[in-house]
C-alpha cells in the first residue's frame, strides 16, 4: 500500500484558516484584467492521463463500460490490484514539446493537464506521497516538463485536480452502503478533515514548484457539500499563492467560470464566465476501442457555438500509455487549426451574438463587426434578421481583396447576395461591417414550411421574479417556476391563418403535479392541470384543444399559472400549434 505524508498541526491550522477563508471581494475591473486572457482565448486543450491509459478500457481481458479514466470504479478494481499498474507506467514516447506543438498548431490558447484524478496517482512529484510518478519507472515530473514547455511558448498552463480519490486511506465515502462497496478498507481511522489537509499541501506543492498556474480545473467534489470539502479555504488557499489563478466552478461555489459539459450551451450562460468541456470520441482517458469520433465539423461547430454564446471551449485529448496523442485527435485538431487560420479572427476575444437563433449558422461579434458563420450556406441571399444597424459593407474573411458582397435591405432583414458555392463548406464567415452597436430586434417568431409553430423555451420571453431558462443536455426549458407573478410569452407571426392545436411539452417532478394553467393567444383561452412526469427531466408531450387564428397578423400567446399546490409550476419546453388541415 502506498504511504501519505499527513499534516500535524492541521486541526489549528484549519481553524486558522477557516477564520480568514472568505476572501474579499474582488473588484469588477481587477477581475476584467484578471479574466482577460481566458476570455480572449476562447479554446483550451485538456490532458487527461495517468495510468488508466495502461489498461485503456480492458481489465481482465475484459472491456470495462464507462470512460476510460473511471476503469478503477466501473471495474470495482481493489486499490492493491490498481496500485499496480504504477509499476507498468513508463511512457517511452512522451515528448511535451509535441503535445505543445499539436496544441498551438491547433489555435489553442491554454493547456490543462490532470495533475490527479479521481484514481489519486498523481502525475507530479509529491512529497506527500509515493503513489506519484515518480516512483513508477518512468519517473519524469510530467507536470514539470509540461509546465516548462508552456511557458517556453508562450500558452497559459494550468492544472486539472480531483476532490475525490479512490485511493488515499482519509478519502470517504467507501465502502459498504456507498458508491464503492468493493473498497473494503477499514475506515474507522480514516479522517476527512486530513484528507482535505492533504488536499492542501499538494495545492501548495502545486501552485508552488511549476511556475505560473493559470487555470485551476476542480473536479469530483459532488459526494461531499463545499462545506465539508472547505471549498473556501482551499479557494482562497490558491488565490493567496497565484492571485491571478482562475478557478472553476466545480467546488460548488461559483468561482471565476462555470462549466456545462458536453454539450454548448443553445442560450448564453448570462451570470458568469462558462466553458463547455467535451471529448473528441465517448471518453476523457484513453480507451483502445472507442473509436467513435466526433467530425472536425462537428468539433468547428461547437467552438463556434461557444464563442457564439460568449464561453469557451475546452477540448480533450487522452494519450496513450505509450505518451502518444491518438491520431484521430491530431487529424481533428489539426483541421480546427487550418480553419482557425483562415478564420480565428472571428473567434480570438470576439463577443456573443446579438441575435436569436440564426437558421443557417452563428454569430460573433467585434467593435464595427459582425462575423456571420454560416454552417448552411442558401441559394441566393443570405438573410440577416433584425438587424437596424446601416451596414456599411459585407464581404468574405477569408477575402484579403474584401471585395464587397451585394446587399440590399427591407424592414426587418439585410440581404447578402452570395457566391453559388460556400467556399467554406464546414462554416464559411461573412463579415458585416456595421455603424454602431448592434441594434437588433427580435423578430416575432414564423410559421414553418407545412404552417406550424414551435415556441421554444429559448425564445420565450420570461416576465416575473423566479422562472428562468435553464440550459443543459436535459434541459432547454422554462425552469424555477414557483411564483404567482411568473408567467412566459411569446410574439409570433401567422401568414397562413387557419385552425391550429395547441400542444404542451413540459415536465413536472412527481408529486409536484396539479398546478392549474392558461395558454391566453388573442381572444382564446385554454385551461389545463400539470401532470407529473417521471421527473423534471421527463418531458412529455399532450395535446390540447383546437384554437382558431383566423387572420394574418402578429399574435402573442401567454402562459400563465392559476394555482401552484406544489414546489413549481412544470419544466415548460415548448409549445407547438400544429394547422388542423395541415
Ligand atoms: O468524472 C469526471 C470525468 O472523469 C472527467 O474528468 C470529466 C471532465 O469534465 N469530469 C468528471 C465528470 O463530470
Amino acid at each position: 500500500m502506498r504511504k501519505y505524508c499527513g499534516s500535524t498541526l492541521f486541526v489549528l491550522f484549519c481553524f486558522a484558516c477557516s477564520v480568514g477563508a472568505a476572501a474579499p471581494e474582488e473588484p469588477q475591473d481587477q477581475r476584467n484584467q484578471r479574466m482577460a486572457w481566458w476570455r480572449e482565448a476562447r479554446f483550451g486543450m485538456v490532458i487527461h492521463w495517468g495510468l488508466y491509459a495502461v489498461p485503456a478500457g480492458v481489465w481482465n481481458g475484459k472491456r470495462v463500460d464507462g470512460p476510460g479514466e473511471w476503469i478503477m470504479f466501473r471495474g470495482r478494481i481493489p486499490v492493491v490490484e490498481y496500485e499496480r499498474l504504477a509499476d507498468q507506467f513508463n511512457p517511452p514516447q512522451f515528448n511535451p514539446r509535441e503535445w505543445v506543438s499539436i496544441a498551438k498548431n491547433a489555435g489553442m490558447k491554454y493547456i490543462l493537464i490532470t495533475a490527479k484524478h479521481h484514481d489519486g496517482f498523481c502525475l507530479f512529484d509529491s512529497k506527500l506521497t509515493d503513489f506519484d510518478v515518480m516512483n513508477t519507472p518512468f519517473h519524469r515530473d510530467v507536470l514539470k516538463e509540461l509546465s516548462d514547455e508552456c511557458h517556453r511558448e508562450g500558452i497559459q498552463f494550468g492544472l486539472y485536480y480531483s476532490i475525490m480519490d479512490w485511493h488515499h486511506p482519509d478519502y470517504l465515502p467507501r465502502g459498504k452502503d456507498s458508491p464503492r462497496p468493493w473498497d473494503t478498507r477499514p475506515t474507522e481511522e480514516a479522517d476527512y478533515n486530513r484528507y482535505i489537509e492533504y488536499v492542501k499541501d499538494q495545492l501548495r506543492e502545486l501552485l508552488t514548484n511549476y511556475g505560473d498556474i493559470a487555470v485551476l480545473w476542480f473536479d469530483g467534489g459532488w459526494e461531499h457539500s463545499a462545506e465539508e470539502n472547505r471549498a473556501t479555504e482551499i479557494i482562497h488557499l490558491a488565490r493567496s499563492i497565484q492571485p491571478n489563478i482562475i478557478i472553476n466552478d466545480r467546488l460548488g461555489i461559483t468561482q471565476d467560470f462555470n462549466t456545462p459539459e458536453q454539450y454548448v450551451p443553445a442560450k448564453a450562460i448570462q451570470e458568469n464566465d462558462w466553458e463547455t468541456c467535451m471529448t473528441m470520441n465517448d471518453t476523457w482517458g484513453h480507451k483502445s476501442y472507442d473509436q467513435n469520433w466526433k467530425s472536425a465539423e462537428n468539433l468547428i461547430h461547437s467552438l463556434v457555438g461557444c464563442a457564439a454564446e460568449g464561453g469557451n471551449f475546452l477540448l480533450n485529448v487522452g494519450p496513450t500509455d505509450g505518451g502518444i496523442i491518438p491520431k484521430p485527435s491530431v487529424e481533428r485538431l489539426e483541421a480546427i487549426g487550418r480553419w482557425l487560420k483562415d478564420n480565428g479572427e472571428s473567434i480570438y476575444a470576439s463577443a456573443p451574438s446579438p441575435f436569436r437563433e440564426l437558421p443557417w449558422g452563428r454569430c460573433t461579434r467585434k467593435p464595427g463587426q459582425l462575423f456571420l458563420h454560416v454552417f448552411n450556406w442558401p441559394e441566393g441571399n443570405l438573410s440577416v434578421p433584425g438587424l437596424r444597424n446601416p451596414v456599411l459593407k459585407a464581404y468574405l474573411l477569408t477575402d484579403s481583396n474584401r471585395s464587397p458582397l451585394a446587399l440590399r435591405r427591407t424592414e426587418e432583414e439585410a440581404l447578402v447576395s452570395l457566391p453559388e458555392a460556400a467556399p467554406d463548406p464546414i462554416d464559411t464567415v461573412i463579415v458585416l461591417e456595421i455603424e454602431g452597436e448592434p441594434d437588433v430586434f427580435l423578430l416575432p417568431i414564423h410559421q414553418r414550411e407545412e404552417g406550424s409553430l414551435k415556441l421554444e423555451a429559448m425564445d420565450a420571453t420570461i416576465h416575473g421574479p423566479n422562472a428562468r431558462y435553464e440550459t443543459g443536455l436535459d434541459k432547454g426549458n422554462i425552469g424555477f417556476w414557483t411564483s404567482p407573478e411568473d408567467w412566459v410569452s411569446w410574439d409570433f407571426r401567422i401568414d397562413k391563418p387557419g385552425t391550429f392545436i395547441a400542444e404542451i411539452t413540459y415536465a413536472c417532478g412527481k408529486g409536484a403535479g396539479g398546478s392549474k394553467y392558461e395558454i391566453t393567444v388573442g381572444d382564446q383561452k385554454l385551461k389545463d392541470r400539470v401532470e407529473e412526469t417521471d421527473s423534471w427531466n421527463d418531458y412529455a408531450r399532450k395535446s390540447l384543444r383546437a384554437i382558431q387564428l383566423s387572420t394574418p397578423g402578429t399574435y402573442t400567446l401567454s402562459v400563465k399559472a392559476a394555482t401552484i399546490p406544489s414546489s413549481a409550476v412544470m419544466n415548460l419546453k415548448r409549445i407547438t400549434l400544429r394547422p388542423v388541415d395541415g
